[in-house]
């Protein structure tokens, strides 16, 4: 049923403007009593302590790291340390209102905003609750140094263990958040709602929108924070994001009651600086972030300018936006105006900026602001900030010391198998929560299904193969898969370009539209960073997405998103966060050389993601099975070229019930004594011809054996094939320079030496262009190419001519060009 957002050319067309309201600039003006009416003393204190907290914290890694020394300490970190000394109102004011339930992203530079946020929970969450999260997280392995002498409240204790947590991590130590694994600029701890902080500048920016269609798609409570720095909007990536979460359909045609717009904020953490480049009067043109909203929406994203350097402002703005979110009106763009004083990173020598600058910026410190206006105004006398202070430095130091102390804070062991543990979670989870699936139709009613019900399950019936029409294919095949994970796990979305009433764009998920309701499968703009980034966060956040990318070439548009975000998180939580998501990436044919490419090398040489290529509907259905299941991210790729093809491998054909295939065996198609042909994607095909050609006109018997998973890849009956055979061709539709099959053949001639008569030998595509549809057959490997490289290099055919070159010299003539 198509949605129907009808296009009356008489409104198109009509003369009209565009209006745009006024966008507020640092408009806050509150008097100190209005400011009494809406915070207590014990707020004030607790805002003035955090920033002092944060100040102190980088203040000792800033002398560390450039003297190796503070108060005496010795100590020499290794790691980077991105600080904001001068940025900590901006995290204070940001984090106070928010609660536990409310997930904060952010960059490499997010000390200050940890600590705000883990700051801000704890006051939020009850003792019991906070003892239970300090005992259970890691069993213990922080809380258990700082129990020892602890003679304050739990509160207090819950705050060593935020700056113990955090320091350690900085330290790579076993008693960091993530046992040091993410390090100093990715420490995150989800119970207090710190969620992942990206190295790569911007990455928050596709992941956090994804966050927070989790909490609208599952009605979870909370709103989402992407904590950016103001350069990061030079980023496409967050554009996309940006794009993603401002969609109308979530106002115009998701269910009201799911609650409208995004529940998200783009906090521009404003210092006006990347590195030593200045966005305002230099790399960007729009002078002011909150410029951006107006391009967005017309609400303008609700954008507007506030004064970081005053914390009281910026809750004052995080009050209004939570509100707005809260009507339904996200996503929400702040430009919150802050300045470091600290160097990007301590090696920074500010050759950038002048010294009167930094000066002037430091006759304004948000500290030294807020602690005159609270004496000026006689909230606090000096002795009670000055108490709060040192009292707050001294923890914060007795934690820099623990941490540092090898006895207290062990690193992992150097034989440690945890990084490998960690790599994938290995987990099979039939729902990520327990409520019943949103459908829109009982199964059995939809079209898609009756239809599939009729077609038969293997390529060929009687001895006659089965028409087109009637066969049950590698469409078919994943189509069942999806909606029998759709059926049972509720927070299960699928979404990318034209997935919704175009069926997915090569008809996969035809018949879906009618069963499922928007927020479960709908269009996203063609944002493949966006798309991908989304299905990153909403992972993160806790539930199951099935994204997917039209061509394997538009892998590139989501580059970071696939090897950077997909790929890690997992292992830099130490094992904290599952990645349950399956990416469906088409690999193109006919398109020519930027919609034909096979790029699963590229996903392959990335650790942490499982890539596999199933080309058959009884593998298809049973790989998805398990991909949908689990809780690793799998790019599961798919050819345009055979999405038609029935089954015909399997005799019994595909069953009708859920099975499962593990995603690391291979699968021996036919048995053969004289040469093992092993492939990856639809070379297989290829090689079927080749083989019943070597069998009947050359007598000789070749085993084939489809890969189908390039990671994870039990070796084992490669090995064992090889030991039969001696021989082995290697056959893909990659360009052969780096394709899977080499690191197999290598893998082979390793494992498999001793029985080897022959060098492995791959046959990729060439290393060209791929040449439009007419010129496809000079290009992909064909059936009497396998023929002519055995003949040459494995096994010499009797009387046979080949019909291509395929010799050693010529191999070699081609390296030496790079073709
Ligand atoms: C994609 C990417 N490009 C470049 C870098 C190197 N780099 C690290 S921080 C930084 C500047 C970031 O500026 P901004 O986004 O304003 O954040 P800030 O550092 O000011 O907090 C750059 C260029 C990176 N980490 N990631
Ligand atoms: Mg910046």
């Amino acid at each position: 049923m198509p949605k129907s957002i009808f296009l009356e050319p008489k409104s198109l067309l009509a003369e009209d403007s565009i209006h745009f309201t006024d966008i507020a600039i640092n408009a806050y003006n509150k008097s100190i009593e209005e400011e009494l009416s809406i915070f207590t003393h014990q707020d004030l204190l607790a805002i003035w302590q955090d920033m002092a907290a944060i100040r102190e914290f980088e203040i000792i890694l800033n002398e560390i790291k450039t003297k190796r020394t503070y108060k005496g300490i010795m100590y020499e970190h290794m790691g980077p340390a991105h600080l904001s000394i001068g940025q900590e109102a901006s995290a204070v004011g940001m984090a106070f209102l928010l609660t536990p339930d409310d997930h904060i992203y952010g960059s490499h530079r997010s000390h200050g905003e940890i600590l705000a946020k883990g700051f801000s929970a704890i006051r939020k969450t009850e003792d019991k609750e906070l003892l239970n999260i300090m005992q259970s997280y890691m069993d213990g392995i922080i809380l258990k140094p700082l129990e020892k002498g602890h003679t304050g409240t739990l509160k207090e204790l819950a705050a060593k263990f935020l700056i113990f947590g955090a320091y350690s991590e900085i330290f790579a130590r076993e008693t960091g958040f993530n046992r040091g694994l993410g390090g100093s600029m990715h420490v995150f701890f989800t119970p207090f709602g710190i969620y992942p902080n990206n190295a790569i500048v911007g990455g928050s920016g596709s992941i956090a929108p994804g966050a927070a269609l989790f909490k609208r798609v599952n009605r979870k409570p909370g709103i989402i924070v992407a904590n950016i720095g103001d350069a990061s909007f030079g980023c496409g990536p967050v554009w996309e994001g940006i794009t993603f979460a401002s969609m109308d359909q979530y106002r115009n045609l998701w269910n009201k009651d799911l609650g409208g717009g995004l529940p998200i904020i783009f906090n521009c953490m404003n210092n006006h600086y990347g590195m030593g480049g200045q966005p305002l009067g230099e790399t960007m043109g729009c002078r002011f972030i909150a410029r951006i909203g107006a391009a967005v929406n017309p609400d303008q994203m609700s954008a507007e300018r506030v004064n970081g350097y005053n914390p009281l402002a910026l809750i004052d703005a995080f009050r209004r936006k939570i509100a707005a979110i809260a009507e339904g009106k996200g996503p929400v763009l702040l430009d919150t105006i802050t300045y470091r004083i600290s160097g990007h990173s301590p090696s920074d020598a500010s050759s950038y900026r002048s010294k009167e600058e930094i000066e002037q910026w430091q006759e304004v410190d948000s500290l030294m602001a807020f602690r005159n206006r609270m004496l000026k105004e006689k909230v606090f006398s000096e002795s009670e900030l000055d108490g709060a202070r040192s009292e707050i430095e001294s923890m914060v130091l007795q934690m820099f010391k623990l941490a540092i102390d090898l006895e207290v804070a062990p690193r992992i062991s150097t034989d440690s198998d945890l990084i490998e543990r960690v790599m994938f979670s290995e987990k099979k989870l039939e729902r990520c929560d327990n409520r019943q699936p949103e459908l829109l139709q009982d199964w059995s009613q939809n079209p898609r299904v009756r239809q599939i019900k009729k077609k038969i399950r293997t390529s060929m019936l009687d001895g006659k193969p089965v028409p087109k029409m009637k066969t049950f294919n590698i469409r078919d095949a994943i189509f069942e898969a999806l909606i029998h994970r759709f059926n049972i796990d509720p927070t299960m979305v699928a979404f990318g370009e034209e997935n919704r009433d175009w069926g997915g764009a090569f008809a996969v998920y035809r018949g879906l539209t009618e069963a499922l309701p928007y927020h479960r499968l709908f269009n996203t703009p063609i944002s493949e960073a966006g798309i991908v980034g989304a299905a990153v966060g909403y992972a993160l956040d806790g539930g199951r997405a099935v994204a997917e990318l039209m061509y394997a070439d538009f892998m590139g548009r989501a580059g970071d998103e696939i090897f950077n975000q997909l790929s890690k998180w997992q292992a830099m939580s130490a094992g904290q966060l599952n990645m349950p998501v399956v990416l469906r990436i088409s690999v193109g044919a006919k398109y020519g050389a930027q919609h034909s490419q096979d790029w699963t090398a590229l996903a392959n040489h990335i650790p942490g993601l499982k890539v596999v290529y199933p080309v058959t509907p009884y593998d298809a259905k049973g790989m998805m099975n398990t991909a949908l299941v689990g809780t690793d991210p799998v790019v599961f790729f798919e050819s345009q070229k055979i999405y038609d093809y029935g089954e015909m491998f399997v005799e019994s054909g595909v069953p009708e019930s859920y099975y499962e295939i593990p995603l690391s065996e291979p699968s021996i198609k036919k048995i053969g004594t004289d040469i093992t042909i092993m492939t990856f994607g639809p070379a297989l095909y290829s090689a079927l011809t080749a083989a019943q050609m070597l069998e009947s006109e050359h007598g000789t018997s070749a085993e084939l054996i489809d890969i189908r998973s390039a990671c994870p890849l039990n070796h084992k009956p490669l090995v064992e094939s090889v030991k039969k055979t001696g021989k082995v061709l290697l056959v893909c539709e990659a360009v052969e320079r780096g394709c899977i099959m080499q690191s197999i053949a290598a893998n082979l001639t390793q494992l498999a030496f001793d029985w080897l008569d022959a060098p492995p030998v791959v046959l990729g595509s060439r290393n060209w262009i791929t040449p439009g549809a007419e010129l496809e057959s000079m290009f992909f490997p064909q059936p009497e190419w396998l023929l002519d490289i055995i003949h040459e290099r494995i096994l010499p055919l009797k009387d046979y001519i080949p019909l291509t070159n395929q010799t050693n010299g010529e191999f070699s003539r081609r390296l030496r060009l790079g073709v």
